[in-house]
């Protein structure tokens, strides 16, 4: 046991360069932790209250201020003292002081950090890696899966204006003996992709996640890129790489309707549906993520009935890692898989009983940053002690992206021969092309 001795928060920068909220806690026996906030730009309707201070004269009004003083003035005096050797009862505490469903008293974004901080700390207290301390509340044993990674190599949406009206292109190098060769091939198909992008003169610009952003006339366009730089790496699309899409259609879905500006193009939720299976047909696509709005149920329900065979459908604005919208997918039939952002959901407990939950059900996972990001490499830990297979933190390029598969390196390097790289089954995905 250690007694929780200080915890401070302070105002600091994200990758965008909003502010977010920074925690350090120091336990009794000088073990420190420290956790910051991520922030989407696509946000889900259902996610946790991120607390903003409203005031135009600071930060165009996006400051965090009272957010910190949250952790300052009210989460750091309940919790100060307390002797702990897990960090749920300090969630605990934070949830009851909090007292809403989603967070909007604190502020979601004061108590992750302090979750994470402290979770950190007590890693440390314990002499063990932060993904080591993590894995026992997953019942995982000592073999270490790491996760596969799903790297966006072509940004669009809200992460990158001017692109395409999909968010997220994404390359799965899958058919790798290592982690390290599975991220190798991956970061030469990126730079591929902005060799071929620069020989058609588009300016090899990134957006939010690193991601190439070029103006293309359609989201189709986009896989023929992807096509193009996997075959000029010498990888094998369809064979050992794959691609995975995050349309986050809750973003283009306006009146009923997906609207998708960049072609002109109006679809209802059935023609957007089959626009995916002819896609699945043609293409090496092995997960769709957010293919549907938020509360397009009986969308999900389809897609997941048709594509659910050969691809994970995933929801991330549909869920918001929230145990409770998972329940109801569940009995849905709605999607196979699961996006999980702690700070969708507010404390690292609650992260890992919707985790938990998901794997009870044979729901799949996904470990995910977001486009707001910061220095913190915790999910990259979460990522390998939860076990799921597969993590998507960005690009491998812009640090507090890189940073993040660079951990899984550090981790897989610690590991040696217990560090297996999670397999995925493709014989249901080769594409035609
Ligand atoms: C997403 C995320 C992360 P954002 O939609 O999956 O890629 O984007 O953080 O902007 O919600
Ligand atoms: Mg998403």
């Amino acid at each position: 046991m250690a007694k929780i001795q200080s915890v401070v928060a302070l105002e600091v920068l994200d990758s965008r360069g909003n502010p977010t909220v920074y925690a350090k806690t120091v336990l009794d026996d000088g073990s420190v932790g420290k956790g910051y906030c991520p922030s989407g730009a696509s946000t889900g309707k259902y996610e946790d209250f991120e607390l903003r201070d409203q005031d135009p004269k600071r930060y165009n009004g996006s400051g965090v201020l009272k957010a910190v003083e949250n952790v300052n003035k009210i989460i750091a005096p309940a919790i100060i003292g307390l002797e702990i050797d897990d960090f749920r009862p300090v969630d605990q505490k934070m949830i009851e002081l909090d007292g809403t469903q989603n967070k909007s008293k604190l502020g979601g974004n004061a108590v992750l950090p302090v979750s994470i901080s402290v979770a950190e700390a007590l890693a440390k207290s314990k002499k063990l890696e932060l993904f080591q301390f993590l894995a026992p509340y997953f019942g995982a044993s000592n073999e270490f899966i790491m996760p596969l990674p799903h790297l966006n190599i072509l940004n669009g949406g809200k992460h990158a204006v001017g692109s395409t009206d999909f968010q997220e292109f994404m390359i799965v190098p899958v058919k790798f003996p290592t982690f390290s060769e599975a991220l190798r091939a991956g970061t030469e198909i990126y730079h591929a992709l902005g060799k071929i992008l620069l020989e058609r003169n588009y300016q090899p610009l990134v957006g939010d996640e690193g991601g190439f952003a070029p103006s293309l006339f359609s989201n189709e366009q986009a896989m023929e890129l992807l096509m193009m730089a996997i075959k000029e790496a010498n990888y094998l699309a369809g064979e050992n790489v794959f691609i995975a899409l995050d349309p986050a259609a809750s973003e283009f879905f306006y009146k009923d309707v997906y609207q998708l500006h960049r072609e002109n193009r109006t679809f209802t939720t059935d023609e957007l549906i089959d626009f995916y299976k002819v896609w699945v047909e043609k293409y090496p696509i092995i997960l769709i993520e957010d293919g549907l709005a938020e509360d397009d149920w009986r969308g999900w329900q389809r897609l997941n009935a048709e594509l659910g065979a050969q691809i994970d459908t995933v929801g991330d604005d549909l869920y918001t890692t929230n145990k409770t919208r998972l329940q109801t997918g569940i009995s849905q039939k709605a999607s196979n898989a699961i996006l999980i952002k702690p700070n969708q959901i507010g404390t690292l407990s609650e992260t890992i009983e919707t985790i938990n939950f998901a794997k009870q059900n044979d729901i799949r996972f996904m470990i995910s940053h977001r486009s707001g990001e910061n220095e913190d490499t915790f999910i990259a830990d979460l990522a390998v002690a939860a076990g799921g297979g597969k993590i998507k933190t960005g690009a491998p390029c812009r640090s507090e992206r890189a940073m993040k598969y660079n951990r899984i390196l550090e981790i897989e390097a610690m590991l040696g021969a217990k560090a297996k790289l999670a397999t995925r089954d493709t014989s249901q995905n080769s594409g035609m092309i």
